[in-house]
C-alpha cells in the first residue's frame, strides 16, 4: 500500500463529508430519545484570516464536540461571525472600502479556511451579527427590555478626545490624563446615551455564580464576582442646613457614624453643583476650577489611595443624623460621583483615606473604635500616628453603640437608623449600567423614533416590531470619522420617518448597539437561524438549552459572560427561557506564543495559520494543539514538534492498514494483554476529556498505537483479532483530534463513513481488572521491598512472600519479629522486637 499521505486523505474525505453533512443537528431528536449536548465556540471576529488563537480553540471546541457524538449524543455544535464593529470601521476610513465588503471577504476566507481544518460544525445554521436577518432581532430584544423599562436613556460624563473628536473607554486615558490616541489632555463631556440596566440583576448575577462553581474556571468565577462588587452596609441620610432633601451617604461602617466629623461629595456630582451655587462667590470660584483639574484625573487616578488629598469647602454644613452635630462639608475627588451615592461620611479616625483628608485640612479626628494591636495594647491615636485604625475594637464616644463590639455595632446603628428614619441597611455594587450606545456607522441601529415637529417635540417612540429591521443605510456619503455624534445622524433621507396616520415628522436614533448586544444572546439565534418570524424558538430553547459546554479566550472572561447572563436572566423572566444561566461548563483555552511572547506581525514572529495548515495539514496541527499541555495553559510554538504529531499519525495509520482481519471479526478470541490495553484505553477516554486533559489522552493514543504494532510484529500478527479492536478504538478516538486520518482509518478497516458518528464501544469490565498487584512490604514503618504478585494472592501467600524477599530478611537479620500484619492486596507490615 502507498504511504500515509496527508494531502490525499483531506482531498479523499472533504468532499465526501460536505456530501454527507453528517454535522446537521436534528432537532426532532433533541430531548427526544437520544441524549443531547449543545457545545459552542465563541465566534470569531472577522478581522483577516483565521490565526493560531482560532486554531487552538476551534480544535478545543471541536474535540469536546466529536467527544459527545462518540458517546451517542445528538450535538448541537454551530458557527457563526461577530461581525459588526469598530475594526471593519476603521479598515474602511483608513482605505476607503465599504466595511460591508471588508467584513464579508474576511468571513469568506475565514470559511474557506475553516472548511480544509473542518471543525464538525452545523454549517446550515451559519450566521452573521451583520446581516439584516440577525440584527432585526437584536433591534427586537431593545424593544422588549425597553417595554419593561430595562433600557433607558441618560446623559452622562463621557472621556472626550477633543483632537480626534471621539469618546474614550477609560483604558484608553492615559494615567497623565492625556489621550492614548491623540496624546491630547482628555476632557470630561455629557453625552446623552442609551443603557441597558444590568445593575436590577446584580444580586442574581452574583448569587448564580456558586452554582458554576467547579465548572467554570474559578479565575473566571472571581473577576464575576469583582466586577459586580457588591459592598453591604447602611445608607445614612443627613441633612443639609438650608437645603430641604436630605443627602444619603453609602457607608460599610455604620457603626463608626459617631466619628463622622466632615462631609466629602464628589466634585463633579450633581449635588455638588448645586451645593456650590449657593455658595459664596469666593468659594463657587475655588470649586469651579477644582471641578476643572478633578475632571482631568482618570477613575483609576481618582482609586489611588496613594494619592495626596485635594479639595475644597463647600461653604455648607452637615448634620450627623446621631448626635445632631453640624459638619462641614467638602467636595474631593477621592469620592467618585458614580459610586454608591457620590457622598460619604467621613471617619477620619477609621478610613485612611478620610484621615490623610483631615490631616491635611486641619479637620477633626474622633476615636469611636477602641482597636488593640497584637500584643493587646491599644493602638496609637490616628491623629499622631497617622494611621486610620480599622480593625475590630471596643465602640467609645457612641452613646447606644458604646462597649459593643464592631459587628454588634453595625448591627445596632441600623437599628439605631432604622428607628429614626434618617437610614436604613443598603447594599451597593461596582458594576455599573451597561452603556449600549456607540456613535459609530457599523453597529445595529437603535430602533427608537424622536420627535421632529412642533406637536411631537421632546417625544421617542418605538419602532414598531413589525416595522423591524431598521436596515443601516449604505455607508456611501458618510463620513465614518469619529466625532461624537453618530455618523447615522447625517443620513437624513433615511433618519426621516413621516408617520403615514398623523403626519408628524420623527427622526430615527442615530445611535448604534455595542456589539456585546449582539453576542449577548446569538447562542439563542443558533436554535432558529433560518427563522423569519421569531428571535428563537422557546420550545427548540427548551429542548438545545443551556449550553452545554462553552469554549474560548479568556479576554471575555467579564463582560461578554456577563451580558450573556444578564440577557439570560431578561429572557428567562420575560417567559422565553427555562433556564436563567446560560453556559453551564466553561472551557478557557491558553494564548499560542511564540519564543514566549505573544505573536504578532510587527514582532516578526507570527506563525501563520494558513501557511501551517497549508504544510503540516489539518490534522497534524491539531494533534499539536491539542497534545502540547493542558489546554488551559499558553502553547509555545517554539517548543512544539509539528513533525513528531505527523510522524505519531502516520503511524496510527500504519496499523489501520496492516490489519488483516475482517470486519466484525471476533474480538474475544483476540489477544488477552493487547484487549485489555485497549479496554483500559476505552476505560479512561471519556474522564480525561471531560477534565480537558486531551494531552494525556493524546498520549494514551501514543501508546495504543505502540502496543499494538509491537502485537503485530509479534504474537498472532496483523491477523489477531485484538489487532483489529485496538486500531478500531484508535480510530474512533483519534477522530477527536485528527478527523481525516482517523477517517481513513475506519475505511481501511472496512467501515462506512463516518467514524465521527460512530459510538465508542463501552469497555468489558472483565478485561480491566487489574491481573497483578503491587504489594509492599515494611519493616518496622519503612518500605523494604515492593512485590508483585498475582490480583488474587491469598494472606498466606503474600505474607510467606513478604519473608522470602532477601531485602527483608536484611533488615530482620538476628532480630525477633514481634508483630506481623497482612492487608492484601496493599500491604505486609513487619514489627520487630
Ligand atoms: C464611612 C466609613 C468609615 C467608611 C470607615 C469606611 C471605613 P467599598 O468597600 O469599596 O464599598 N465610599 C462610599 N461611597 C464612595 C464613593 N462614591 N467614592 C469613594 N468612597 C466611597 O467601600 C465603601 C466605603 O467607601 C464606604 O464606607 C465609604 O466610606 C466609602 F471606618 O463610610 B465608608
Amino acid at each position: 500500500a502507498a504511504g500515509y499521505d496527508f494531502r490525499a486523505i483531506q482531498e479523499r474525505w472533504l468532499p465526501v463529508w460536505e456530501e454527507l453533512r453528517p454535522f446537521e443537528a436534528n432537532d426532532a431528536a433533541a430531548g427526544g430519545g437520544r441524549p443531547r449536548k449543545y457545545v459552542l465556540d465563541m465566534f470569531p471576529y472577522p478581522s483577516g484570516d483565521l490565526h493560531m488563537g482560532h486554531a487552538e480553540a476551534f480544535c478545543f471546541g471541536d474535540v469536546l464536540a466529536r467527544y459527545w457524538r462518540g458517546r451517542g449524543y445528538d450535538v448541537l455544535h454551530p458557527i457563526g461571525w461577530d461581525s459588526f464593529g469598530l475594526p471593519a470601521e476603521n479598515a474602511a476610513i483608513k482605505r476607503g472600502v465599504d466595511p460591508r465588503e471588508w467584513t464579508y471577504a474576511n468571513i469568506a476566507q475565514q470559511k474557506a479556511s475553516f472548511r480544509l481544518y473542518a471543525p464538525s460544525f452545523d454549517w446550515s445554521r451559519v450566521l452573521h451579527t451583520s446581516d439584516p436577518e440577525y440584527y432585526r432581532w437584536n433591534q427586537w430584544l431593545f424593544l422588549k427590555l425597553y417595554e419593561k423599562g430595562l433600557a433607558y436613556r441618560k446623559a452622562s460624563w463621557v472621556n472626550w478626545d477633543p483632537v480626534d473628536q471621539t469618546v474614550l473607554a477609560n483604558e484608553q486615558v492615559l494615567a497623565d490624563g492625556t489621550s492614548e490616541r491623540s496624546g491630547a489632555p482628555v476632557v470630561k463631556k455629557k453625552l446623552t446615551q442609551w443603557y441597558f440596566r444590568i445593575t436590577d440583576y446584580a444580586d442574581r448575577l452574583l448569587d448564580d455564580l456558586d452554582a458554576l462553581e467547579g465548572q467554570w474556571p474559578a479565575k473566571v468565577l472571581n473577576m464575576q464576582r469583582n466586577w459586580i462588587g457588591r459592598s453591604t452596609g447602611a445608607e445614612v441620610e443627613f441633612e443639609i442646613e438650608g437645603r430641604e432633601a436630605k443627602v444619603p451617604v453609602f457607608t460599610t461602617r455604620p457603626d463608626t457614624l459617631y466619628g463622622a466629623t466632615f462631609m466629602v461629595v464628589a466634585p463633579d456630582s450633581d449635588l455638588a453643583a448645586e451645593l456650590a451655587a449657593s455658595a459664596s462667590p469666593e468659594a463657587r470660584m475655588r470649586f469651579q476650577e477644582y471641578l476643572a483639574e478633578a475632571q482631568k484625573q482618570s477613575e483609576i487616578d481618582r482609586q489611588n489611595a496613594d494619592r495626596p488629598k485635594t479639595g475644597v469647602f463647600l461653604d455648607h454644613f452637615a448634620i450627623n443624623p446621631v448626635n445632631g452635630e453640624r459638619i462641614p462639608v467638602w467636595a474631593a475627588d477621592y469620592v467618585l460621583a458614580d459610586y454608591g451615592h457620590g457622598a460619604i461620611m467621613a471617619v477620619p479616625a477609621h478610613d485612611q483615606r478620610d484621615l490623610d483628608f483631615a490631616l491635611k485640612f486641619e479637620l477633626p479626628v474622633r476615636v469611636v473604635v477602641e482597636v488593640r494591636g497584637e500584643d493587646g495594647e491599644p493602638l496609637p491615636d490616628p491623629a499622631e500616628s497617622g494611621v486610620a485604625t480599622a480593625g475590630d475594637g471596643i465602640l467609645v464616644n457612641s452613646g447606644p453603640l458604646d462597649g459593643l463590639g464592631k459587628a454588634e455595632a453595625i448591627a445596632r446603628a441600623v437599628e439605631v437608623l432604622e428607628e429614626r428614619g434618617t437610614g436604613r441597611a443598603a447594599k451597593t455594587y461596582r458594576l455599573r449600567d451597561w452603556l449600549i450606545s456607540r456613535q459609530r456607522y457599523w453597529g445595529t441601529p437603535i430602533p427608537i423614533l424622536h420627535g421632529a415637529g412642533d406637536s411631537n417635540a421632546g417625544e421617542m417612540r418605538p419602532v414598531g416590531e413589525a416595522e423591524l429591521p431598521v436596515r443601516l443605510p449604505a455607508s456611501e456619503g458618510l463620513d465614518l470619522k469619529p466625532k461624537g455624534a453618530s455618523p447615522l445622524g447625517a443620513a437624513t433621507e433615511w433618519a426621516r420617518v413621516i408617520d403615514p396616520e398623523t403626519g408628524e415628522e420623527w427622526t430615527r436614533d442615530p445611535d448604534t448597539m455595542d456589539t456585546f448586544v449582539d453576542s449577548s444572546w446569538y447562542y439563542l439565534r443558533f436554535l432558529s437561524a433560518r427563522d423569519d418570524t421569531q428571535a428563537f424558538d422557546p420550545e427548540l430553547a427548551r429542548r438545545w438549552g443551556p449550553i452545554d459546554q462553552y469554549a474560548g479566550g479568556v479576554e471575555h472572561a467579564i463582560l461578554h459572560l456577563l451580558y450573556s447572563r444578564f440577557i439570560t436572566k431578561v429572557l428567562h423572566d420575560l417567559g422565553y427561557l427555562d433556564f436563567e444561566e446560560p453556559f453551564t461548563a466553561l472551557l478557557n483555552q491558553g494564548m499560542v506564543l511564540q519564543d514566549g511572547a505573544k505573536m504578532s506581525k510587527s514582532k516578526g514572529n507570527l506563525v501563520e495559520f494558513a501557511s501551517e495548515l497549508r504544510e503540516h495539514g489539518a490534522d497534524a496541527l491539531r494533534v499539536t494543539l491539542a497534545f502540547a499541555g493542558p489546554p488551559e495553559d499558553d502553547i509555545d510554538w517554539a517548543d512544539v514538534s509539528v513533525q513528531g504529531s505527523a510522524k505519531f499519525l502516520a503511524r496510527a495509520w500504519r496499523v489501520a492498514d496492516d490489519v488483516a482481519s475482517e470486519p466484525g471479526a471476533e474480538f474475544s478470541a483476540g489477544s488477552t494483554e493487547l484487549r485489555r490495553h485497549t479496554h483500559r484505553l476505552l476505560a479512561d477516554a471519556p474522564g480525561l476529556v471531560e477534565q480537558y486533559k486531551f494531552n494525556v489522552l493524546v498520549a494514551r493514543l501514543m501508546d495504543q498505537v505502540n502496543v499494538t504494532r509491537k502485537a503485530i510484529d509479534s504474537g498472532a500478527g496483523a491477523a489477531d483479532p485484538a489487532v483489529r479492536e485496538s486500531a478500531e478504538a484508535t480510530a474512533m478516538i483519534l477522530s477527536l483530534f485528527a478527523p481525516y486520518t482517523a477517517e481513513d482509518m475506519w475505511a481501511k478497516l472496512g467501515h462506512e463513513p463516518t467514524v465521527a458518528l460512530a459510538v465508542w464501544p463501552e469497555p468489558d469490565p472483565a478485561l480491566l481488572v487489574e491481573d497483578e498487584i503491587t504489594l509492599v512490604v515494611q519493616v518496622n514503618g519503612k518500605v523494604r521491598d515492593r512485590l508483585t504478585l498475582p490480583a488474587s494472592v491469598s494472606e498466606s501467600e503474600a505474607e510467606t512472600a513478604a519473608l522470602a524477599s532477601e531485602a527483608v530478611q536484611r533488615a530482620i537479620g538476628e532480630r525477633e519479629i514481634a508483630n506481623l500484619i497482612v492487608r492484601v492486596p496493599k500491604i505486609v507490615s513487619i514489627a520487630l522486637r
